[in-house]
């Protein structure tokens, strides 16, 4: 089976980039996405996300007439669906969001009417247990014509199969070539044509399993990652506690050779891993003891730094009892949701800084070097730069720990610092 045309459904931080790459690497691509805005710009040969390297390869891909983006899938040999699996708005008494596949039984009935024997069907997007199997069960109520593995086993007309993505925002084009690729067919035939497709470009091992632990595999990369983040942010609050420095404490442990302990921060943010834990606990809420309480852990630590800027607060007014809380100016360093990039969603730096502009009645300025301008719903926040912000506030916020915030000058007043910058300087 050779696959000459791909189409990949949704062109957002995962879509695009592996459209782009398939194009790189010699095949035909249809971009497929929901917004005309995305798709104009996209056939102008501009990105609309910010990820290094990616503008290039987007540019030269249009104009070589490998890619381009349309609204409506067209047919193709093999489909790539990368669009987000969000949560469901909360309505159960334990608190544990479910996941929202509307995007992929909306790119499914999408795909449908185009599907053709032979095709493959991949879902990229990562997913709760089960979702690839009800992607398939979607796919044959809207195409009963074509026969899917689970009725026709290695006979079916169409392959279906989840294969993860796994790239690290800010190096997605290097790390999509270099990381190995966990592949779980329905069958294995699937597997074996999925794998074949992405050794189009993926110079990692491309290893196989079933379906299930593929799904799986992703959503435990991140749940570890979130355990490990819990235990290092509830060291931070033990240290607090007890008067202890928790970076020294970190680095000492980690001289210990077979001790690696994360760093503890303002929360943990982003699309992946404050989100993939809960796609396990809510399948399996009794059993995901660890993971639910880190994902508890690492939730509850914006408002566990709020409180410390309020005592902040407290002591400076304490100490200068002539001034009021109006007159007392707070600085905000960093806002977005990890260091030396621009993404701003989901990030507990943000969302800091937007509750100390809620809490407190005087200034409030945010120094974010990735940004020009402001979020919208960031009201009665003034962005400025550094030299600025260290002359003109009493209470500095470290959030974020950005290249251009370590060596530098250290600030006078109350230092709230939950990325250890001061330690680094
Ligand atoms: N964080 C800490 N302390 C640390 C490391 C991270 O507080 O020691 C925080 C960051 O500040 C950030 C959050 O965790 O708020 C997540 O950042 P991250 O760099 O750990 O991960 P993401 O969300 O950018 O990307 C993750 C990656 N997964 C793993 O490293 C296991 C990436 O490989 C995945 O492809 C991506 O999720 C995804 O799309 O699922």
């Amino acid at each position: 089976m050779s696959f000459e045309t791909i189409s990949v459904i949704g062109l957002g931080y995962i879509g695009l980039p592996t459209a782009a790459m398939f194009a790189a690497y010699g095949k035909k691509v249809i971009g497929v996405d929901v917004s005309s805005n995305t798709i104009d710009t996209i056939n102008r040969g501009e990105i609309h996300i910010v990820e290094p390297e990616l503008d290039s390869i987007v540019y030269k891909a249009v104009v070589e007439g490998k890619l381009k983006a349309v609204l409506k899938p067209e047919p193709a040999d093999a489909f790539l669906i990368a669009v987000p699996t969000p949560f469901l708005p909360i309505e159960n008494k334990s608190n544990v969001p479910e996941p929202d596949l509307k995007f992929i039984q909306a790119a499914a009935k999408a795909i449908a009417p185009v599907l053709k024997r032979g095709d493959l069907v991949i879902l990229e997007s990562t997913s709760p247990v089960g979702a690839t199997e009800q992607m398939a069960d979607w796919l044959s109520e809207y195409r009963k014509d074509l026969t899917f593995p689970k009725t026709h086993n290695e006979d079916s007309d169409i392959r279906v199969a989840h294969c993860p993505e796994r790239v690290l925002p800010g190096h997605v084009v290097r790390e999509l070539v270099e990381n190995d690729r966990v592949i779980g067919g329905l069958t294995i035939k699937c597997s074996n044509q999925a794998a074949e497709l992405y050794k189009t470009f993926v110079k990692g091992d491309c290893v196989k399993t079933n379906v299930r632990t593929a799904e799986m595999a992703k959503l435990t990369e991140n749940s570890c990652r979130d355990v490990q983040i819990a235990f290092a942010n509830e060291l931070s609050v033990i240290c607090d506690k007890l008067d202890i420095d928790v970076w020294e404490l970190i680095s000492l442990a980690n001289r210990h050779p077979r001790i690696n302990i994360l760093k503890p921060g303002p929360g943990v943010g982003g699309h992946c891993i404050a989100v993939d834990p809960w796609f396990i606990v809510s399948k399996t809420p009794e059993e995901a003891k660890i993971i639910h309480t880190a994902r508890k852990i690492n939730d509850s630590k914006p408002m566990w730094v709020v409180n410390k800027v309020k005592m902040a607060v407290a002591e400076f007014l304490q100490s200068n009892s002539s001034k009021t809380s109006k007159e007392v100016t707070i600085a905000c360093y960093g806002l977005a949701f990890k260091p030396n990039i621009d993404d701003l969603r989901e990030s507990p730096a943000l969302d800091i800084t937007k509750q100390i502009v809620e809490f407190h009645s005087g200034k409030v300025v945010a120094v974010e070097p990735n940004i020009v301008a402001l979020p919208e719903t960031s009201q009665h926040l003034e962005l400025t730069n550094y030299k600025t912000a260290i002359e003109i506030a009493d209470i500095h916020v470290i959030l974020v720990d950005h290249k251009e915030f370590l060596g530098k000058e250290l600030p006078g007043g109350i230092i709230v610092d939950t990325k250890g910058v001061l330690n680094k300087c």
